[in-house]
């Protein structure tokens, strides 16, 4: 199951208590030998990779760290918990929930942040005059937004083809029918290119008119193409029971701009897809007499047209970078 957000509450370990304690074997003389108490362990969050979900923290919603050991007689230190490093997709943002505060966007395999710090190890009487206790460790609700990283966006309304497509430019295995919303849930493909380069595709679910309303599957996934660089805009060219592609075409892009005007202002390659079906070509002659722009024809089903495609789509990315 695909989550892309969650609330989970965090708590560091305090740190643990410094010891007063003395040596007494020379009578007339004691001697300060208490030990430091530990430190508490510090919950930290990092990006990795082959995690695409938050449905872990939907599951479990309590992360405490060990505390520190607190220090005993002849300057025993406390021992120093280890730090819990939890693993989120990368993409995940981190915030404070009850300030709403941006701690870190892990917008990178191996990018790190942490949300709760240790308490420190109370001092020993051998250090300073009395022992201390330790600190408190960090306790907070901490929110996680994933939105997905990707090179591409494919958006379309549904049964457009987007599943078919990155089916077939990836081995990405988005379930592809012959009904609305099929796909549920974002879907990263990766495209490897001959000479061994790949940029990563995301399949949304379809967007339809009134979306912004939270009609179908409404805007909510659109967040997961805001991070990529170009959107491919696929059209239905087989365009049955009435539909005009040039409609589709305005109403998704109305639908875009609703839910982001940023969003509406990225760079689109449109796509023509269904053109193995007859009645396509009729379709496209009449779009192109419409709307002068670029729009590659092809049929995501029989492969006519994709390699073009697929060269013009890694030209763009460059472009953007
Ligand atoms: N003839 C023809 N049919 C296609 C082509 N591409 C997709 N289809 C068919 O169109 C239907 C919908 O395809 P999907 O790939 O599931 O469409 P989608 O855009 O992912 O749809 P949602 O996930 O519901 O938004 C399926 O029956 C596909 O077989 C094409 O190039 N030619
Ligand atoms: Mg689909």
């Amino acid at each position: 199951m695909f989550v892309d957000e969650a609330v989970i509450f965090c708590k560091a370990g305090d740190g643990g208590k410094g010891c007063q304690s003395f040596d007494r074997s020379r009578p007339g003389h004691p001697r300060a030998n208490g030990g430091d108490g530990g430190d508490g362990g510090s919950i930290i969050m990092e990006a990795r990779p082959n995690i695409q979900t938050l449905l872990d923290f939907q599951l479990n919603k309590h992360y405490s760290a060990d505390s520190g050991g607190h220090g005993s007689s002849n300057n025993k230190t406390g021992y120093r918990a280890k730090d819990w490093v939890l693993g989120v997709p990368p993409g995940t943002e981190v915030y404070d929930d009850a300030t709403g505060e941006l701690l870190k966007d892990l917008d990178h395999v191996g990018a790190s942040v942490v949300v709760c710090k240790g308490g420190a190890g109370g001092k020993s009487n051998y250090r300073d005059h009395d022992a201390t206790p330790g600190g408190e460790g960090d306790a907070k609700d901490i929110r996680l937004k994933l939105k997905l990283i990707a090179d591409v966006g494919i958006i379309g309304f549904p049964n457009a083809g987007k599943s078919t497509f990155i089916s077939r430019v990836s081995k990405a295995k988005s379930k592809i029918a012959a009904y609305p919303f099929t796909t549920k849930n974002p879907i990263l493909g990766v495209v490897k290119f001959d000479d061994g380069d790949t940029r990563v595709l995301a399949d949304i679910p379809g967007i339809i008119e009134g979306a912004h309303e939270g009609r179908g599957m409404g805007l909510e996934f659109l967040k997961h193409v805001e991070r990529t660089r170009i959107l491919l805009h696929i059209i239905d060219f087989a365009a049955v029971d009435g539909r005009d592609p040039l409609v589709d075409y305005k109403t998704l892009n109305e639908e875009l701009r609703r839910y982001s005007a940023e969003l509406a202002k990225k760079p689109q390659i449109l796509v023509a897809n269904k053109m193995d079906v007859p009645e396509a070509a009729e379709h496209l002659k009449k779009f192109k007499k419409k709307l002068r722009k670029e729009i590659f024809p092809i049929s995501a089903v029989t492969g006519e047209g994709v390699d073009a495609l697929l060269q013009r789509m890694r030209r763009k990315i460059e472009d953007e970078k």
